[in-house]
């Protein structure tokens, strides 16, 4: 799955610096002549695409930026400083769009990309600048030019780090709407959530990761209930799942079942997709006392040993979600770096993603060929609303308010 990241920024190159108007004034040297120095170049604004990076969000909170400008010249024929340049980093595969005319500038496809979004200004000239055998003693000098100044949209495509997995109505939107700026739909009845939709987490300045929302899953779902598994082919390229389950069912069925069945439905699924690191998350927990939540903390334990990590939250009073993003955070952290020092683990990577695709494609196809088969049998095809179209890359586009 993929989705726009969106920033708008403004960048201001450095003006140039003014050129001197001065004199040579020195005892015994009469009518010295002009030396008034030229000024410095401003800074020029460039954007350099960085891995360490992978959301804009943090052109939301720093949305100006400006370069350093030039010094103006100085008598004895000094050249006034050039203003430093500003290099400001973003995530490989970011777009750059001039916001007022629409043009496309660049886009900054590998690490250390660079481009020039701000010309710095030009230096002015110091009066020595207009001597001539006519006019020994100029007067005239420049100005420094002006810095370019731009807005620039920046987009970014990405994937979803973390997919969420869960019942309808375990609180999987309300999750994402608490941790994120992205507002899906929440509602209290199954299958609220159609389509998925993304958000980014940001744990603090410059990290951030992003997580996916996809429509609940239930028993049968590998069968063609509820709303089918085609959503879970959204969940193959992110690196950790996150399993919500409500800890207390408005149908008062026990939530240890809940977790078997979407296991299972993973299961049934893509072996490669359900062999991913998955946390369990309870849910609802302000629904439950204290020594309730202890308790089912336990049980789940004790029968699902395969998850290293669970968590108990509340999103509507606001539990653990701290911890929670944090511990996602980090792991994700050593997961990328691992990816890009170690080039065998980066090509694992990118094989276990091909296989769950392509687990995944066979599962939504055998579903559709059983489903054909049936409609076959019963003559009904024409009124049968197909959702097996295979949108596979399917883009979601999702653009912070
Ligand atoms: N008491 C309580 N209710 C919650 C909590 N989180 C979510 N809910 C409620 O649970 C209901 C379902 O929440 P959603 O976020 O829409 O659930 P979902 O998993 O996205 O559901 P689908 O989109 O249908 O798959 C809503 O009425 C939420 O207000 C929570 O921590 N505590
Ligand atoms: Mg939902």
């Amino acid at each position: 799955m993929k989705f726009v990241d969106e920033a708008i920024i403004t960048v201001t190159a450095g003006k140039g610096g003014n050129g001197a108007l001065s004199f040579r004034r020195e005892k015994y040297i009469p009518r010295g002549g002009p030396d008034g120095g030229d000024g410095g170049d401003g800074g020029s604004v460039f954007l350099q695409a960085s891995e360490s990076l992978n959301t804009l969000i943090d052109f939301r909170f720093q949305p100006r930026y400006r370069a350093e400008s030039g010094q103006g010249g100085q008598g004895k024929n000094c050249t006034g400083h050039a203003g430093e340049d500003k290099t400001l980093e973003v995530p490989v595969g970011t777009t750059i769009i001039d916001e007022d005319t629409g043009e496309a500038l660049g886009d900054l496809l590998n690490a250390g990309d660079r481009l020039k979004v701000a010309q710095g200004g030009f230096h002015g000239l110091g009066n020595t600048r207009f001597k001539s055998s006519t006019n020994r003693a100029p007067r005239q000098t420049t100005r420094g030019s002006e810095g370019e100044s731009r807005k620039l949209r920046l987009e970014l495509k990405l994937l979803a780090d973390v997919g969420l997995l869960g019942m309808p109505n375990a609180g999987k939107s309300s999750l994402i709407s608490v941790v994120s700026a992205a507002r899906p739909k929440i509602a209290n009845y199954p299958f609220t959530t159609l389509v998925p939709s993304l958000g980014v987490v940001s744990t603090e300045a410059h990290r951030s990761f992003v997580m996916a929302d996809i429509p609940g899953l239930i028993a049968g779902a590998a069968e063609g209930a509820g709303l089918g598994i085609r959503f879970l082919k959204h969940l193959t390229r992110n690196r950790l799942l996150l399993h919500l389950v409500d800890v207390l069912p408005p149908d008062e069925t026990d939530p240890v079942d809940a977790i078997e069945q979407i296991d299972s439905e993973l299961d049934k699924f893509s072996a490669a997709l359900a062999d991913r690191p998955r946390w369990l998350a309870l849910n609802k927990i302000d629904l439950l006392s204290d020594d309730e939540v202890s308790d089912l903390l336990a049980r789940v334990k004790l029968e699902f040993p395969h998850y290293e990590h669970v968590y108990a939250i509340s999103t509507v009073a606001r539990r653990g979600l701290d911890q929670l993003t944090h511990d996602v955070m980090r792991t994700l952290e050593t997961i990328w770096q691992d990816e890009r020092e170690d080039p065998e683990v980066l090509q694992k990577e990118l094989e276990t993603q091909q296989a769950m695709q392509v687990e995944g494609r066979n599962s939504i196809a055998e579903l559709a060929e059983k489903r054909a088969a049936e409609r076959a049998s019963q003559k009904t095809g024409s009124q049968d609303i197909d959702q097996d179209d295979d949108d596979f890359d399917v883009e979601v586009e999702y653009v912070r308010d």
